[in-house]
């Protein structure tokens, strides 16, 4: 087994958290390193892309999260075995991160700019995208986006779907999920009651 070192944010959610869930799940061996927002200059001056999440791999640094959690994904058993579940389960990341990308420039926003995009985002991103993600849920069974069971894609659109009904996100009403995507609530909770998020956190 490789040496592995995960370096993401001291916060329970992000890019970062789905992976660190599956590696405790998984009894895996690695050197979980967190660190405050405060501190990021800091913590990522030995990266070249001054990214996280990283995943050190015997030295090696990896990024890309999507990549990683394919990755720890395989390790932990929570990665589809056969191509097309992959590929449901590579889709429904990729559509969450897509969305984040979305999310991010405004969280160094400011008043009325701030308010603005964040409305924008309400009105014309989030209804497409939630809507778009519930299709693929009911599509995929219902349940979970891939295998029929919890996967990597579970767990990291927990983490956004749950942010964005957290109410931490200023001018983005706790009910945005359940107004377009009622099924992705009821996801929020089979996750966070699933055996693999209760151990993995
Ligand atoms: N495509 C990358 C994006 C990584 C990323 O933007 N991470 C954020 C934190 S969640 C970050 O480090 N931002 C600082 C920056 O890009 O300068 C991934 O999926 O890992």
């Amino acid at each position: 087994m490789p040496k592995l070192r995960f370096h993401y944010f001291d916060f329970p959610g992000g890019r970062g958290e789905p992976a660190r869930i599956a590696l405790r799940f998984a009894n895996i061996d690695f050197e979980d390193i967190r660190f405050p927002a405060e501190t990021f200059v800091e913590s990522t001056a030995g990266f070249m892309l001054k990214q996280v999440p990283v995943l050190e791999i015997d030295g090696q640094q990896i990024t890309q999260s999507n990549a990683i959690n394919r990755y720890v994904g395989k390790l932990a058993g929570l990665y589809p075995k056969t191509d097309f579940e992959q590929l449901l389960c590579d889709e429904t990341m990729d559509i969450v991160e897509d969305i984040t990308t979305k999310i991010v420039p405004t969280f160094f926003m400011q008043g009325e700019q701030k308010k603005s995009a964040r409305e924008d985002l309400c009105q014309n991103i989030f209804p497409k995208y939630l809507k778009f993600l519930e299709q693929k849920l009911t599509a995929a069974g219902g349940e979970y986006f891939a295998d029929k069971r919890l996967t990597m894609a579970d767990l990291k659109t927990m983490m956004l779907t749950a942010h964005l009904c957290s109410g931490a996100l200023d001018h983005v009403p706790k009910d945005i999920v359940s107004q377009y995507a009622p099924l992705l609530v009821e996801h929020i909770t089979r996750v966070s009651q699933h055996p693999v998020y209760i151990k993995g956190q």
